[in-house]
């Protein structure tokens, strides 16, 4: 039987845990149950996991409960909140100046993200195809920095001890007894080991797993580099906001968490209030985008049902499609998947899977997880942001609390999640889609459930907050968040304001 299971798995690009397969050979009909775990994927992911079989089964059964409780939910408070008041990092000239949203036509086209082209199959050389993509890809923008021209093969820089420049990926970064930095980097000819000394500036370059990254230095008679100087492949300098003609506003949100018993029904219905009656900041925002994690899910964490009002998945999404059916009609909202979600856990993440879409009003599009937006000509790149849990274990002086380091890091290194086989996990698709390679004027990521604007070389950096308050995993890990916090981006200028409720 387990063989036919493999062979069931195989025949459709999927692989599973040792775990997984052994928890289907227990259950009754052992092809019947694994047909339905593939069934539940839009796209079934490349190697199932126990917690995918649990997932699976918990959908099932919540849909099932589901038709026999016909379960709807509101908020619980008062449905007209106090008026609310406008923060004064909100500057009277931004609130007043928008265009308001019903004169503006629309203007939004999804430019990139997974959905419906997956293509992984789960073979050996699915990884190896993955990573020379994202070799290729990366080394080319390094060597299109004029500090990159000239790079050569690392074989070749191996038997030659004059100054050499290579481009490579990070295969181990570690630091040495004597407080050196030592780097294996690898390229498709050879591998190297570049030795950054203690006493040199770089080594407080934050250097990642599996990165790719330029390397100038003096080769020894021993094969060994010195770095001098390190090449991110990084954006360009100069860079000027695209302006659109009108003054056209964007809010984000994400991490809402519908489902929670944390969920801040009573913020939500201040910031529902304030969208849909509210000032002249509010009549100008004519889009939101939402960067994932929008319900809760179930079976996403250990004992996940303890810390859910909606134990059902569906009852989640269809009540966060009552919440943002009570938005005014002139508002297009976009929801982006997050780990949270119902959708393949491994990135890139398609869009939340049709059955789920059928729930929402037609004024919601779905994208996946990264996704590249063209609003009004304006490039926005979104992305849920599971990789800065990886970020904030590698490198020492990232933390939760301040993700637009983690986002700077992203840009430099031109990728959202460089670190393989950390929290984050990877499809390991065709081409590596979670690199950056056009560079965005917007780049807006959620999941760390802070709140913070800013700007890196011209793009405008957002993370976009919670609707979620904090749950006992997060005080038990120490994770402070900063909930009910709306940005809101000018397209016209750039500008970003942040309004809190
Ligand atoms: O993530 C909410 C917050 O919790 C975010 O700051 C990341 C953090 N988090 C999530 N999972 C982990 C693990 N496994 N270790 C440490 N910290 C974590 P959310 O995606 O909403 O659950
Ligand atoms: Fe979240
Ligand atoms: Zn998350």
């Amino acid at each position: 039987m387990r063989d036919r299971i493999l062979h069931f798995l195989t025949e459709r690009g999927s692989l599973a845990e040792p775990d997984a397969i052994a928890y289907l050979l227990k259950q009754e009909d052992p092809l019947a149950s694994v047909a339905e775990v593939l069934r539940s994927f839009q796209e079934p992911p490349f190697v199932i996991t126990l917690d995918d079989i649990v997932r699976a089964g918990a959908i099932g059964r919540a849909a099932a409960s589901r038709v026999a409780k016909d379960v709807t939910w509101q908020p619980t408070v008062p449905q007209v909140g106090p008026p609310t008041r406008v923060e004064a990092s909100v500057p009277a000239t931004f609130r007043q100046s928008g265009t308001p949203a019903t004169d503006i036509a629309e203007d939004l086209r999804i430019l990139k993200d997974i959905t419906g082209r997956s293509t992984c199959e789960g073979t050996l050389g699915d990884f190896s195809r993955y990573f020379r993509h994202r070799y290729t890809t990366l080394a080319r923008i390094v060597r299109s920095r004029p500090e990159g021209a000239g790079a050569i093969e690392i074989a070749h820089a191996k038997r030659l001890t004059r100054e050499v420049k290579v481009i490579g990926i990070v295969r181990d970064v570690r630091a040495t007894r004597n407080g050196h930095r030592l780097i294996e980097l690898e390229d498709e000819t050879d591998t190297a080991n570049v030795l950054v000394l203690a006493d040199s500036s770089l080594v407080s370059d934050p250097i990642v797993d599996d990165e790719v990254i330029g390397v100038v230095g003096k080769g020894n008679d021993r094969g060994l580099i010195i770095a001098k100087s390190i090449i991110h492949p990084d954006l360009p300098t100069a860079r000027t906001f695209p302006r659109t003609e009108d003054r056209i506003r964007v809010a984000f949100m994400s991490d809402i968490h519908v489902g929670s018993r944390s969920f801040l029904a009573d913020r939500w219905v201040k910031v529902r209030n304030w969208i849909a009656n509210g000032d002249e900041l509010a009549r100008s925002i004519r889009y939101l985008i939402v960067c994932g994690d929008v319900v809760d899910g179930i079976g996403v964490y250990p004992r996940q049902d303890e810390d859910l009002l909606l134990d059902d998945v569906y009852a989640q999404y269809e009540a966060l499609a009552s919440m943002l059916g009570e938005l005014p009609d002139h508002l297009r909202v976009v929801l982006l998947p997050g780990n949270h979600d119902a959708v393949r856990p491994a990135e890139p993440q398609p869009a939340l899977p049709v059955p789920v879409q059928k729930l929402f009003d037609s004024n919601v599009v779905f994208a996946g997880n990264p996704c590249t937006l063209s609003v009004h000509g304006v490039r926005i790149l979104g992305y849920h942001g599971r990789s800065m849990d990886d970020f904030v274990s590698a490198l020492p002086g990232m933390t939760y609390g301040k993700p637009l380091d983690a986002m700077r890091e992203m840009l430099r290194k031109r990728h959202l999640a460089p670190i393989y086989g950390g929290k984050t996990p990877i499809a390991p698709e065709a081409e590596d889609h979670l690199i950056i390679d056009a560079v965005p004027d917007v780049f807006v990521t959620g999941h760390v459930h802070a709140a913070a604007i800013g700007e890196y070389r011209g793009v405008v950096l957002v993370n976009s907050s919670t609707w979620q308050g904090q749950t006992s995993y997060q005080k038990m890990h120490n994770i402070e968040p900063m909930p009910a916090r709306l940005p809101v981006v000018d397209l016209h200028t750039g500008e970003a304001v942040m309004k809190v409720f």
